[in-house]
């Protein structure tokens, strides 16, 4: 699929899920090029139908900026106490709702985010959906202090760890950590890895997202938008 009608089938998947999203709600809204479409279809709403929400909350400073300008204020996740409903986008959506997050390094906002949310959409176009997850490097957010010995655990554990780099140096995320991408694919037994990473010190955050999409927005190149729950 080429870059021209992937962006026609995220901005479908997206302008679907702006349906669902009602006056009055405390709304989440994540990170990355399906979400820029979400976005602006809210700001298109607000603009014509004076769409109000009682509160916004972004998982990343480039979604902050883009709803701000908009006219939405945009509060810490910390300062709302629950959120109705969050719409994020996703690299990898596995026939169990499982999912790989993270592709843009906003992995941790994201997960803070999602399980601060009542229901969780996901919108994708079809080349993100697999059977089993797969096809996308699995990104591992960790602390400076132990970067090192964190790489060299996860060679050793045969993870196939590789440092996510901005141009020539190590990307840096929002919180100051670098990301390690493990090339494991497909990831044969997803919930084992998770609980392996989340029991490792200096992990601060992983982009295995398991069993925290209640649904799914899916545009597909036949022209059909399905909405898988
Ligand atoms: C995010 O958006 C991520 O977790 C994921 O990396 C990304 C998907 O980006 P895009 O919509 O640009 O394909 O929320």
């Amino acid at each position: 699929m080429d870059k021209e009608e992937q962006d026609k089938l995220k901005k479908q998947a997206a302008i679907k899920a702006a349906e669902l999203v009602k006056p009055g709600m405390k709304l989440g809204v994540g990170t990355g090029s399906t979400v820029a479409f979400l976005i602006a279809e809210l700001g298109r709403r607000k603009k014509e139908e004076g769409l109000n929400l009682a509160a916004v909350v972004t998982t990343s400073s480039r979604s902050k900026k883009q709803m701000e300008s908009y006219g939405f204020h945009v509060d810490e996740l910390k300062a709302v106490d629950q959120l109705d409903l969050t719409i994020d986008g996703a690299d990898r959506l596995a026939a169990n709702f499982d999912g790989i997050k993270g592709g843009g390094g906003a992995l941790t906002m994201e997960k803070n985010v999602a399980v601060n949310s009542r229901k969780i959409i996901w919108i994708v176009d079809e080349s993100k959906v697999v059977d089993r997850l797969s096809g996308f490097a699995l990104p591992v957010e960790v602390l400076p202090i132990s970067c090192e010995q964190n790489f060299k655990l996860f060679q050793a554990e045969g993870l196939q760890p590789q440092w996510r780099l901005a141009g020539n140096e190590r990307f840096v995320t929002h919180y100051g950590n670098y990301i390690i991408d493990l090339n494991i694919d497909p990831i044969p037994v997803p919930s084992g890895l998770a609980d392996y990473l989340d029991h490792t010190v200096g992990v601060v955050e992983h982009g295995l997202f398991l069993g925290m999409c209640d649904e799914a927005i899916i545009a597909h190149s036949n022209g059909e938008i399905e909405d898988r729950k």
